[in-house]
């Protein structure tokens, strides 16, 4: 048995043996981020945009202590239906080992999950963040430590605006993070296509991507890449709209209390209720969106790796 707490899919184990494009998914989006069934929908349908891309998916999550690498579609069910299942951030995964306990992975434990793995790539709707008010709550997500410092690219429609992204971007610059625009000038806001914020670089093409993220390890870079993939129009959400939405559910937020890790998905879930599942549909569109186009990179990563 591996000294490490990590257990591999058998199928995501030969891929990258074989050095195949491999796409880690996360599972707090599963859990937290979307209610049941659609929320195992999407995962499956997930995996489904990923081999139809020609790469592997493995869905990451903590069970019975183990990080684990790829998922039964059993066990996205088991993810999908039990809210009990914790959301596990860094700050949690000692514990969870070491209780023998289950957890859903966030962006920045999905990252450790694959970094130890050797998979690059990782697809997911959104990131997190800084909160609004983080002058006074101090609310800046662990997802941006883990970007500074663990050596996955993660695809993702942008930071919903239910964080302050300007000093979201801020925070990504001073820990050196870059920010890449998949065919887009524009920092991309989740439900719609622009934030008012720019990227740092565009790059139009998968092998562009490769070549950059090749560039930066080989250098001794350590740490994350954002690859900014904005929704697609069809399903971009008005901006007066969502933005109206978003002030609501901040504003039940504040007045029922809520801090710390609940922040995300109770804002996830209230937007999901006030909007008639419209943020819901245009939430899974866009993580179909990304999971197509981390595919797409990995294999332009594989191939430039056998390359080399
Ligand atoms: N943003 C979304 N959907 C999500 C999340 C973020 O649009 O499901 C989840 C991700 O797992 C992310 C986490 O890593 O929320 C961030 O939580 P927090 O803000 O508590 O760090
Ligand atoms: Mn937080």
């Amino acid at each position: 048995m591996s000294t490490r707490p990590i257990s591999l899919a058998p199928e995501v184990a030969q891929a990258l043996k074989n050095g195949d494009p491999v796409v880690a998914l996360e599972s707090t989006i599963i859990s937290h981020g979307m209610p049941y069934p659609e929320n195992v929908e999407s995962a499956l349908r997930s995996e489904q945009t990923i081999r139809t891309h020609g790469a592997v998916p493995a869905t990451v999550g903590i069970l019975g202590g183990r990080l684990r690498i790829g998922l039964t579609a059993g066990e996205i069910d088991h993810f999908g239906q039990n809210s009990g299942i914790p959301k596990a951030s860094r700050r949690d995964l000692p514990h969870l080992l070491a209780a023998g306990g289950d957890g859903a992975t966030t962006v920045a434990t999905t990252m450790i999950g694959a970094a130890m793995a050797g998979i690059r790539l990782f697809a997911t709707g959104g990131i997190g963040g800084v909160h609004r008010g983080a002058q006074q709550s101090f609310d800046i997500s662990a997802d941006l430590l883990e970007l500074a410092a663990t050596d996955v690219a993660v695809v993702c429609a942008g930071a919903k605006s239910i964080l302050d992204i300007p000093l979201t971007l801020e925070v990504l610059e001073t820990h050196g993070v870059p920010v890449l625009g998949y065919r887009t000038d524009a920092f991309p806001a989740f439900y719609t296509r622009e934030s008012g914020c720019g990227v740092d670089v565009r790059l139009d093409a998968p092998e562009q991507v490769a070549r950059l993220l090749h560039s930066k390890w080989a250098a001794g870079l350590a740490g994350g890449v954002v690859i900014a993939n904005p929704i697609p129009e069809a399903f971009a959400l008005d901006s007066a709209y969502i933005e109206d939405m978003i002030e609501q559910a901040l504003f039940a937020c504040a007045q029922q209390g809520i801090t710390g890790k609940r922040v995300t998905p109770f804002l996830l879930a209230h937007l999901h209720e006030h909007t008639g599942n419209k943020s819901l549909a245009a939430n899974k569109q866009l993580v179909y969106h990304n999971c197509a186009v981390a595919a797409d990179i990995a294999a332009a990563y594989a191939a430039l790796c056998a390359k080399l």
